[in-house]
């Protein structure tokens, strides 16, 4: 109850601030997109990581609000950098609940025109288990984001209870390649072989690729041998502030 109180008020009192994390084509090495990660930057001026609130949020049902925030939050960022002609998609993660909003295309429609940025400039990364929980349902929502031109991306791959069945029929366009398994690069064989066969299985259904968690240039080097199309991770940049993120992609 009390954290649930403190979350009420981060969102009354503009508590909340967007981390963007770059996502960079592996081949050009220039950034395309980044993710947008939320952080509460409590009364001390601390950073909570939303590991700490996510979850609590999601309970209470707070995470509908937080998440209609970070979308206006992501909209107008992308409108502004459009403004200073750097043309990126920034993703945003949607959890359970949010997913099973009805009013989630709706809104995320209205939010992107009003904005006047490209549908196709928003990316949705939703996770295994939101979809697998109700496949059919799932299906048909993310056939209506398609409608609206939204990119789909595929959270975590490999760590949840997908089905091969359902992947080929869900409308995504990329898959990233769960931290987990990059971690195991190059030391680990099973990390190498399941990296491996994920990014082969995304090239065959002709899904994007991204991995996650890249930290090491030799992991950067097993990447570009498999074709794998892009890349984020701490080697390139930690999520960082809107500003900071405008300087990296000047540079
Ligand atoms: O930085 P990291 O600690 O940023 O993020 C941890 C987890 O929190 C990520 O796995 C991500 O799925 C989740 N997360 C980050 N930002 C958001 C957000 O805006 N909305 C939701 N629903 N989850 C988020
Ligand atoms: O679940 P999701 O993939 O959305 O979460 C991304 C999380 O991974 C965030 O907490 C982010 O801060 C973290 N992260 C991003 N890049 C790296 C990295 O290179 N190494 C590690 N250990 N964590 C990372
Ligand atoms: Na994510
Ligand atoms: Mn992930």
């Amino acid at each position: 109850i009390q954290l649930e109180e403190k979350l009420h008020k981060a969102l009354e009192n503009e508590e909340f601030r967007i981390f963007f994390q770059p996502k960079i084509n592996i081949k050009s090495g220039r950034i395309e997109g980044a993710e947008a990660l939320i952080r509460w930057q409590n009364d001390q001026g601390d950073l909570v990581s939303p590991g700490e609130f996510i979850s609590i949020a999601e309970e209470t049902g707070l995470i509908i609000s937080i998440g209609e925030w970070v979308l206006e939050k992501v909209c107008s960022q992308v409108r502004l950098w459009r403004q200073q002609g750097i043309d990126i998609h920034v993703a945003i993660n949607l959890s359970p609940r949010q997913f099973r909003d009805k009013e989630l295309v709706k809104k995320i429609h209205r939010v992107v025109s009003s904005n006047g940025i490209p549908a196709d400039c928003i990316a949705l990364e939703i996770t295994e288990g939101v979809v697998m929980d109700d496949e059919e349902n799932a299906i048909s929502l993310l056939r209506r984001f398609k409608e609206i031109g939204i990119r789909l991306s595929m959270d975590d791959f490999g760590t949840g209870y997908s089905s091969l069945y359902y992947l080929k029929q869900f409308p995504i366009d990329e898959l990233k390649i769960d931290r987990s398994f990059v971690m195991g690069i190059p030391d680990k064989q099973d990390s190498k072989a399941i990296t491996t066969a994920i990014i082969s299985l995304a090239k065959s259904l002709r899904l994007e690729t991204v991995a996650e968690g890249v930290e090491t240039e030799e992991q950067l080097e097993f990447l570009k041998r498999l074709n794998c199309d892009m890349v984020q991770g701490y080697l390139f940049s930690p999520p960082i502030p809107a500003e900071e993120f405008t300087n990296l992609v000047k540079k």
